[in-house]
């Protein structure tokens, strides 16, 4: 009998550099050796010099490849990462509650691009749907420090693990989300701390963190997309939620450290190494 690929299905926007978005999405599930099928939010012109131009998908365009996606091979975990307008986050609401309820939902929270440009034309009233409206459907939510303040809707300390537990087991008192895995690679310091918080079925909160030595890398585009999509990945295989983010983080380590030696684009940021072997000796 041939076995069955273990499937998530991404909901997503395309990067032209292929570092962050739908592309590191695949290349993170294949390093994982799950299969990832894509429902495509956006289309970005961007390189590492920075976003040139965000063209959103139509809204009933989205909803025909997520259905399409799903009624060919049910996926076991679903990632959603750039939701691009207000629109086309309302589709993915309703096939959350539609043809993939149930199953386990990683919401990376991308609001801006790791370069700085805008991926959204109206953020405020995105930020508002996602509170009240994507969070809540989510099993896990992924922020960094910044998508943790946005969310909140407060300029609130975030400096020290302590803090880092603290805003997340805010995010999912405020949301009603399951889980918030915060990561802390955008602080100072020479550690990096992840904090994971998540309710448990009697109603309490459980606390847990990773914590690893501070890599100096220049190539870093698409680290939220990447860790995000180890969670699914981890999930989809059987993981429970609090192993599949000590996977994510520890894993993230790994990849970050094997990122550091080349160089690509014409400026820095370059993207992850997503690749575990080399077919062609091409240095
Ligand atoms: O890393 C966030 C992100 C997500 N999705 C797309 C992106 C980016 C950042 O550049 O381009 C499509």
């Amino acid at each position: 009998m041939p076995y069955r690929l273990k499937t998530i299905l991404c909901i997503a926007g395309s990067d032209s550099s292929a570092g962050a978005g739908i592309q590191a999405d695949i290349k993170t599930a294949s390093h994982c050796g799950v299969y990832a099928t894509t429902a495509i939010t956006a289309v970005t012109a961007q390189s590492t010099s920075g976003v040139d131009g965000v063209m959103d998908i139509p809204p009933e365009m989205l909803r025909r490849q997520i259905e399409a996606a799903v009624a060919d091979e049910r996926p076991a975990a679903v990632k959603i990462g750039m939701t691009s307008t207000p629109a086309n986050c309302e589709v993915i609401m309703e096939a959350l509650q539609g043809c993939l309820a149930g199953l386990p939902v990683v919401v990376d929270p991308v609001m801006t691009s790791t370069s700085g440009g805008s991926l959204c034309d109206d953020n405020e009233k995105l930020i508002e749907i996602y509170r009240s409206g994507l969070l809540p459907l989510a099993t896990v939510v992924t922020p960094n420090i910044d998508e943790a303040r946005i969310i909140m809707g407060m300029p609130m300390q975030i400096e020290n693990p302590a803090q880092q537990s603290e805003a997340a087991s805010m995010i999912i008192e405020n949301t009603g989300c399951r889980a918030v895995a915060l990561k802390g690679g955008h602080m100072g310091g020479d550690s990096v701390y992840d904090a994971f918080v998540e309710r448990l079925d009697d109603g309490t909160l459980s606390y847990s963190g990773q914590c690893s030595p501070r890599i100096d890398c220049p190539n870093l585009h698409g680290t939220g997309c990447t860790f995000s999509t180890l969670m699914a990945c981890a999930i989809a295989c059987g993981n429970t939620l609090c192993d599949a983010f000590t996977f994510a983080s520890t894993k993230m380590s790994e990849i970050i450290k094997s990122s550091c030696s080349y160089s690509f684009g014409s400026h820095h940021n370059g993207p992850l190494a997503l690749f575990s072997y080399k077919t062609f000796d091409n240095n």
